[in-house]
């Protein structure tokens, strides 16, 4: 990684320290920290008292066959019971869990003990079923309440649950079912997306005639959309039906703390999908502390919302198990953010009054496209913490963040983790850091994380590398599902003993991490390694642009050429001599060396449903090759889009 290109990021100036009124009620302070550092573990074991569990781990961290960890592994608890019971048995019954809003405008709120009612109607109906403790279940839903009310079933019986995009194609289902060896699949007829009802039940037959996925025995159907659908006789059941029949009594079972909760599938650049596995006591201790830490979250006034999908690791640990094991009261979204107008997330804050919200920086950008005057249309007053997550955010989209989402008074916390990491790891506290647009900045208490060079040394203070994490973590992977070679071979083996997450990323001056983007996704441009994120973040800086994505193409002269993808705010056509001029912009900004050669505006950009721009696909277009893989594609008509405005030939310099 290169430090040449790094002149941009550090020299963003800008700095906001916490607001008062959040310093003085904050749950974690400056103390924290010094707590951690004296004794890491014993800082762990406090935090796992914010848990019921039935028996008390008296063991936190077993390390003797690294880096296969066990945490609290004498430590035996029920996470449904965590999530659910215990805030009824607290007398919290009647707090709304989950205010859920439809995509057409119908909407449901659903208290705790309502919640508690249909999570043991649902493990009932599991049992019936055939589903025994460690028996995998497939998740195939919606944003819909049923989803997080099926999670919670799998793990109140035991069953660890592997939930797939509902975006996804019938193969990508089927390879997950076969790969996790799923039995049953829970599923729904369909759900409302961009203003209609759209189908997923289709998509499950599809995948049942796959052979790898034959030995599916049942499929519960959730009726959302009340669409037809196809139906086998014998295989699949309608929800309202096998659970609404249920006892809504249920004895939750406590489960070792290393017993599997959940599966959840990365993609990656190549190779077949990597089922993650993430176990019990030691993730939802660190969802639920992170949650309560990076949130500030009081349960009993917040309103927390997280945009994300159920089908992407923040959909499990900041939808699910984080604010639920901390009693949060949250809103559930079904649709996109511009059904039926661009306003539409900002009427549902207002609705609410919600007062934390976490989102993407993807979508942050196409709200900064969309115009300031859209949010400035509703009253936002009552947020007090925003969050971010998915992707580096560029200083210009996190100002922008703070100013027309805040009202210019919110902290702004910049979370990095990743699927395998579970939880949150490197992010500011919104009570103590006094913070910096484009960095998420420190490890949390209690987590060990640095950067270094080719040779595993960590490098200075305002030098580039690699991110890594030095100490097990409890809510880390505990290996690849049915692949433990594999799991050593991409997280442990590039640098001794240390977890390498893949990612670029920076220290500045004061220590702090800058993250630069994926390793994969490193330039190599005339000799200097430049960092796609740096390029990305120059071009935003320039007020016409809303959005970038940059490639490194294939360049006899260069090794490798910049193309530049752009996006324009509100959507005006290009004027005359804008290329040259944001040519220019980034020359003066990173340096002549990060100039692109070639830069194209285009409407949309290929992203994952989770909200990261596929480069690879733009690679591919850059390099006039045909298309790879688009099935994890949001919209794969994007591509279409994007080709045909691709100039004959590429211009030159
Ligand atoms: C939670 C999640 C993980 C990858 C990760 C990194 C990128 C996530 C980020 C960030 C910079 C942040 N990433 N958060 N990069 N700043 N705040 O996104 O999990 O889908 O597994 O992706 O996302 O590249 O390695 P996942």
């Amino acid at each position: 990684m290169s430090n040449e290109s790094l002149a941009n990021l550090m020299t963003e100036t800008r700095r906001f320290a916490p607001p008062a009124e959040v310093t003085a009620a904050a749950n974690v302070t400056a103390a924290a920290y010094e707590a951690a550092a004296e004794d890491r573990l014993e800082y762990w074991a406090e935090q796992a008292r914010r848990l019921s569990w039935e028996q008390e781990p008296t063991e936190t961290l077993d390390w003797s066959n690294p880096p296969f960890a066990k945490w609290f592994a004498d430590g035996r608890l029920n996470v449904a019971y965590n999530c659910v019971d215990r805030h009824v048995e607290a007398g919290n019954g009647d707090r709304v869990a989950i205010h859920f809003e439809g995509e057409p405008g119908d909407s449901r709120a659903i208290t705790y003990a309502e919640l508690q009612r249909e999570v043991s109607q649902a493990a009932h109906a599991l049992t019936e079923l055939g589903v025994a403790t460690g028996d995998r279940v497939a998740i195939y839903m919606p944003m819909i309440p049923e989803a997080v009310i099926a999670m919670l079933a799998c793990a109140r019986i035991g069953a660890p649950h592997s939930v797939v995009f509902g975006a996804f194609s019938a193969d990508a289902l089927a390879t997950r079912i076969e790969d996790a060896d799923a039995r049953v699949v829970i599923t729904s007829d369909g759900g409302y997306r961009r203003g209609a009802p759209s189908a997923l039940k289709p998509a499950v037959d599809e995948a049942l005639t796959r052979p790898g996925a034959a030995r599916v025995r049942n499929v519960l159907v959730v009726r959302r959309t009340g669409q037809d659908v196809p139906w086998t006789e014998g295989r699949d059941l309608w929800w309202h039906e096998t659970v609404g029949r249920q006892p809504e009594e249920h004895t939750p079972e406590a489960f070792d703390a290393e017993h599997p909760l959940f599966i959840l599938y990365t993609s990656g650049t190549t190779g077949k999908p990597k089922g993650i596995l993430h176990t019990t006591g030691g993730y939802l201790t660190q969802v639920a502390y992170t949650h309560h830490a990076v949130f500030d979250l009081k349960p009993e006034t917040d309103v927390y919302w997280c945009t994300a999908d159920i089908g992407w690791v923040t959909g499990h640990s900041y939808i699910v198990y984080g604010p639920l094991a901390n009693g949060a009261t949250e809103v559930l979204y079904e649709g996109t953010p511009n059904t039926p107008h661009n306003g539409r997330w900002w009427e549902i804050v207002e609705k609410y009054g919600v007062t934390l919200l976490y989102t993407a920086p993807t979508a942050i950008r196409t709200c900064m496209k969309w115009g300031d005057d859209v949010p400035a249309g509703f009253n936002l007053s009552s947020l007090r913490v925003l969050g971010s997550v998915g992707e580096p955010i560029n200083p210009e989209a996190w100002v922008w963040y703070r100013e027309h989402i805040g009202g210019g008074r919110t902290p702004v916390v910049d979370t990095w983790w990743q699927t395998e990491t579970g939880a949150m790891m490197i992010s500011p506290l919104p009570g103590v850091t006094l913070a910096k647009p484009g960095s998420a900045q420190t490890p949390l208490p209690g987590i060990s994380a640095t950067v270094v060079d080719d040779d595993g040394n960590e490098v200075a203070n305002g030098s580039g590398g690699y991110l890594t994490l030095t100490e097990p973590w409890p809510s880390m992977l505990r290996t690849i599902w049915g692949d433990d070679q594999r799991f050593l071979d991409t997280y442990w083996s590039r640098f001794e003993g240390r977890y390498f997450a893949g990612d670029g990323a920076k220290k500045d001056a004061d220590g702090d991490i800058w993250l630069l983007g994926r390793v994969d996704d490193v330039m190599l441009v005339s000799g200097h390694n430049i960092s796609t994120t740096e390029v990305e973040s120059a071009l935003v800086s320039h007020p016409r642009i809303a959005e970038a994505a940059v490639v490194g193409a294939t360049d006899p002269q260069t090794t490798q050429a910049i193309c530049a993808f752009v996006i324009l705010r509100g959507g005006a056509p290009q004027e005359e001599g804008l290329v040259e001029e944001l040519r220019a912009h980034v020359s003066k900004e990173l340096g002549p060396i990060a100039k692109p050669k070639r830069i194209l505006a285009v409407d949309e950009l290929p992203k994952t449903r989770s909200g990261k721009i596929m480069r690879r696909l733009l690679r591919d277009i850059a390099e006039n090759r045909e298309l790879g893989d688009v099935t994890t594609l949001t919209d794969p008509a994007v591509m279409d889009l994007i080709q045909s405005k691709l100039p004959s030939a590429p211009s030159e310099d």
